[in-house]
């Protein structure tokens, strides 16, 4: 069952009756200020899938649903999350008003925008003011994996299963690299002999 932008359970999930349910408590909350902002977001949630890393998925808003936004972020230490991820594009305040109701770590994601490119994002969330800190990640799809990458390196100071698969991954881009830097070289170099 793919995860969408609604209150939806991460994976580890139990087949039950055709219905896929996890059964494990969400440590990371994905919110994001607009279901218009899934198609970035959706690529942090699919690397916190791949590191089965149990998670929520919300549509909050700081400025269309305070009392919700209040609400969530205020309980959310109690309720078992151990990092908040909030995506927002715009006035993009959501980042900042989960970071000053808990003291969780709150990774923020800027949205790109239409009208400004996603620098209105990128300043409303990593410009907050001394004393409440959002750890700010760059602008776009980027930026998603990477706000999953830092959460998945936060949850693995106590989790060395977690540890052994972010290690996993580093080999993999390390491969991944190498590889594209053998193509380019053997292009280059057939390219000089023609
Ligand atoms: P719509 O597409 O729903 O009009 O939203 C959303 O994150 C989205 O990128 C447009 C943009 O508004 C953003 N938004 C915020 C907040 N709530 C929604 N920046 C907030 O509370 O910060």
């Amino acid at each position: 069952m793919a995860a969408g932008p609604t209150d939806a359970a991460g994976p580890g999930r139990k087949e039950a009756a055709g219905v896929e349910v996890d059964t494990r408590r969400p440590l990371v909350a994905v919110v994001m200020g607009s279901d218009s902002d899934w198609p970035v977001v959706r690529h942090c949630v699919e690397q916190l899938e791949e590191f089965d890393i149990p998670y929520e998925v919300r549509v909050i808003s700081a400025h269309r649903t305070p009392d919700i936004a209040h609400e969530f972020a205020s309980t959310a230490r109690l309720k078992g999350f151990k990092v908040l991820i909030a995506a927002a594009g715009g006035a993009a305040h959501l980042a900042g008003f989960m970071a000053s109701l808990t003291t969780l770590p709150v990774i923020g994601i800027p949205i790109q925008t239409r009208t400004l490119g996603g620098a209105d994002s990128l300043y409303s969330t990593v410009q907050m003011p001394g004393g409440v800190p959002v750890a700010t990640v760059a602008i776009g799809e980027g930026g998603a994996l990477n706000a999953a990458l830092l959460a998945a390196q936060i949850l693995a100071l106590g989790d060395e299963e977690l540890h052994l698969r972010l290690r996993a991954f580093r080999a993999r881009m390390r491969r991944t690299v190498s590889e594209r830097n053998a193509r380019l070289r053997e292009r280059l170099a057939s390219a000089d002999g023609e």
